[in-house]
Order: structure tokens, then sequence, then C-alpha cells
């Protein structure tokens, strides 16, 4: 049996969040392996690396969730025993749910929404000395994600309510005050939500048939009951937030179209899709998703490698998105490296890998690829603008990062 290599630290808790996205990458570098041990929060943690890991790691038959997402993570990102960390039957009749608001009609009317967004926001921006595109994104796409989803959003609450979208999501990676304004962030959109779920069922909220607040309110799991309140509000919240949070990708593809100005005439070719080599290349290139974690369900044996059943498994994402084997000089921007191939459901995973139904990849990407897409041509075409100086830098050892200047734009000109 071929022997595991094994981090030689006592306990990596600390290293992780002192290194951050990097953590996993430099040790299967520095082991040359795509698989390794680490000790986590005091437990043995197996960590895997690259496309063929990936494809072990999305076998659903191999792992379960149920366990393997850490409470401060659920109580800030995702909610406590939301699908994200569901399995067998409950996952799939939840994705289910999920995939069926993902259609191409419920998206192309996001896309509208949004769009009627992007117009309106360039509009006042005239008017502003200085715009942080992150910050704009951020109510852009909340203000989209409500009325797509009909959850009621009032002008007056738009901005907190982004912000604590945003700030659900900051949380995942943070200690102290980030994680306890990720924390009161959720707590103040579960009780919105609950209010919802609650108003809906009672028939005080007319909403449509099949729109996403409709489906989550009326869902029955594989007992046949309505979501408790509490979970339904959850579950609503994982179908509006996420979209509020491709205000980072959104950032970044600004940032790339900041350092790489040819590109902005290859996104104008009508003979080609340029915008979406160019937004997996953003998704790629830049991190977001630091790793992703399931525990096993019954031991296996991998290539000789034991995984004792109940063990927690690490897949790094950041690092498969830039490995060497798949991807020629990971560390350029290069959008036609898709122009080459088409990725692999394992060797490109920044939303996380394998299938949608049977498996946890984002049931969002799609609207992401999209909702970036539009973004991207927006900010190449849709306004004129200047990028004064600035600290553009993002800082790898934050989790979730982003240009720290959230991307400031000023002399905003519409063209439309
Ligand atoms: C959403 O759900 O709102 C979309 C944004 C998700 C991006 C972040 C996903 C983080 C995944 C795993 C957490 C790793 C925890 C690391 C803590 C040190």
């Amino acid at each position: 049996m071929p022997k595991i290599f094994r981090d030689p630290s006592f306990d990596s808790t600390l290293d992780v969040l002192r290194e951050g996205y990097p953590f996993l990458y430099n040790r299967s570098q520095r082991f040359n392996s795509d698989i390794f041990q680490i000790r986590l929060m005091g437990l043995p943690a197996i960590c895997l690396h690259g496309a063929e890991a990936a494809e072990l790691f999305y076998n659903p038959k191999l792992f379960i969730r149920k366990g393997a997402v850490p409470r401060r993570v659920q109580t800030t990102l995702m909610g406590l025993d939301a699908i994200q960390t569901r399995d067998n039957g409950e996952h799939r009749c939840r994705k289910e749910m999920f995939m069926a608001l993902m259609g191409p009609a419920s998206r192309q009317r996001l896309m509208s929404l949004l769009a009627e967004q992007w117009q309106r926001y360039a509009h006042r921006w005239e008017k502003m000395d200085r715009v942080v595109l992150f910050r704009e994104a951020q109510e852009i796409l909340c203000r989209a994600a409500c009325a797509w989803a009909e959850v009621p959003l009032a002008e007056e609450e738009v901005s907190q309510r982004a912000r604590d979208f945003g700030d659900m999501v900051d949380g995942f990676g943070g200690v102290g005050p980030r994680h306890w304004r990720g924390k009161q962030a959720r707590s103040r959109g579960e009780k919105w939500m609950r209010g919802i779920i609650r108003a809906i069922r009672k028939g005080q909220l007319p909403v449509q048939k099949g729109s996403p607040a409709h489906m989550v309110a009326w869902y029955r799991d594989t007992n046949g009951e309505l979501l408790d309140v509490q979970m339904a509000a959850i579950e609503l919240m994982n179908a509006t937030r996420p979209i509020v949070a491709i205000a980072t990708y959104i950032t970044f593809a600004a940032l790339a179209l900041h350092e790489h100005p040819a590109y902005r005439q290859l996104l104008r070719n009508p003979a080609e899709d340029y915008a979406e080599l160019f937004v997996q290349e953003v998704r790629r290139y830049f991190p977001f998703t630091p790793f992703v974690g399931a525990l096993v369900r019954e031991e296996f044996t991998w290539h000789g490698f034991e995984f004792p059943k109940g063990t927690l498994v690490l897949l790094d994402v950041y690092g498969t998105n830039r490995d060497e084997r798949e991807w020629q000089d990971p560390e350029v921007f290069w959008p036609e490296r898709f122009r080459q191939r088409k990725p692999s459901p394992y060797d490109f995973i920044p939303q996380g890998g394998g299938e949608f139904l049977t498996g946890h990849r984002c049931a969002g990407e799609w609207i992401t690829i999209e909702a970036l897409k539009q973004a991207v041509a927006f900010l190449n075409d849709g306004i004129r603008y200047d990028v004064p100086a600035q600290d553009l830098r993002y800082n790898l050892t934050r989790m979730p990062t982003l240009p720290a200047s959230g991307f400031v734009l000023t002399n905003v000109q519409a063209t439309g």
C-alpha cells in the first residue's frame, strides 16, 4: 500500500486561514502528489488535487456532505442543514427543484431584469463622482434576483439586503468581526425570508406558479411534507443570494478588461462568441471557492490509498483550475485556451464539478455564465468610463478575495 504524504504541521487549521487560496495547491506541489494528509481542527483530513481526484470526489456513491461543512460556514454562507449538506434522495429531490428554476425561460427572465438594472444604474452613475463597481453590482444583482424570485423588495431595503447577501458570502472564510457580520446578515435575511414564506402560504402574498418563491414555499420534501418555515426561508435565500455573489466575478471581469484592453475588440467580433471564452477564463483564473469538503461514506481504496469511513476529504478547487497538466501557462489570463478544448466536468471546477442533479455542482452555473457575459458586454459597450489610480491588488490569503478598491470607475457615460 503506498504511503500517503503527511503535512508535518501538527494541525493546519491556522495555516489554511493564513495561506488562503493556495494552501492545498502549495502542498500538492511540495509533495508532488494529488493526495496528501493534513490535520484540521484536530482530525485527519485527506486532501485531493487535480481532475482525476475531482472525478473521485464527485462520485456520490463514495462521499456524503452531511457533517462535512463547518458550522461557521453554514451559519454565514449557506444556512444550517440546507441543500449543500444533504445527501441521497433528499438532496436529489431538492436539487430537482433548484434545477427546475434554471431552465432557459427562467434564465432569460433573469437576464432581462438584469439588463434593465444595468441601464438604470448606468444613468445614475453619470451623476456620481466615483462608482465602486462591486457594491453597485451587488445592488443590481440583488434587485434583479428578488424580482426574478418574486421576493418583494422595497426601495428603502435594497442597500441593506444587498449588503447582507454580500456579508453572508464574505463571512465564509472570516474569523472575528467578519464572521459575526456574516452571521448577523444571515439572521436578518432568514427572518425576512421566513416572513415571505409565511405570507405566501397564508395567501397574503400572491406569487406566480413556477416562480422561485412559489416553488420553494410549496416544495414537498421526500417525506411529502412542506419544508418547515425556517428551512424554506434558507432555501429561498439559496436561490437568491448566490446571484448577488456573482458581483465578485463581475469585479474580476472588469479587472481583466482593464488589464487586457486588447480583448475589448475581440469581444465585439460578431463572428465568434468571444465573451464565452472570456468569462470562462475569468472563472478559471480568478479565485472564489478555495476548496470543497465531503466525508467518506464507506471505507474504500483509491490507487492503493485507504479512505477510512467518516474521514473529511477536501478537494482543491483553486489549484485544480490551474493544474499545469490540464492548463498551459495556468498563471496567464488567456481566454483562447477555451477555444482549443472543451473542459471536462472534472478539470474545470470553479463552481464545483461532476453532475448537476446527482451531485453538488452549483445549480446556478449557467446563470453565472450568462450574467457575466451580459456584464462584460455592458462594461465593454454599454458605458464609457475611466479607471483612476487605485489599489486593484487582490489578496490570496483572504477568502473570499476581491480587488482591494472594489474597482472604482469615474467619468461614467452611458452609451445607450
Ligand atoms: C453562494 O452560495 O452565495 C455563492 C458563493 C459561494 C462561494 C464560496 C464557496 C465556498 C465553499 C466552501 C467553503 C470553504 C470554507 C473555507 C473556510 C476556511
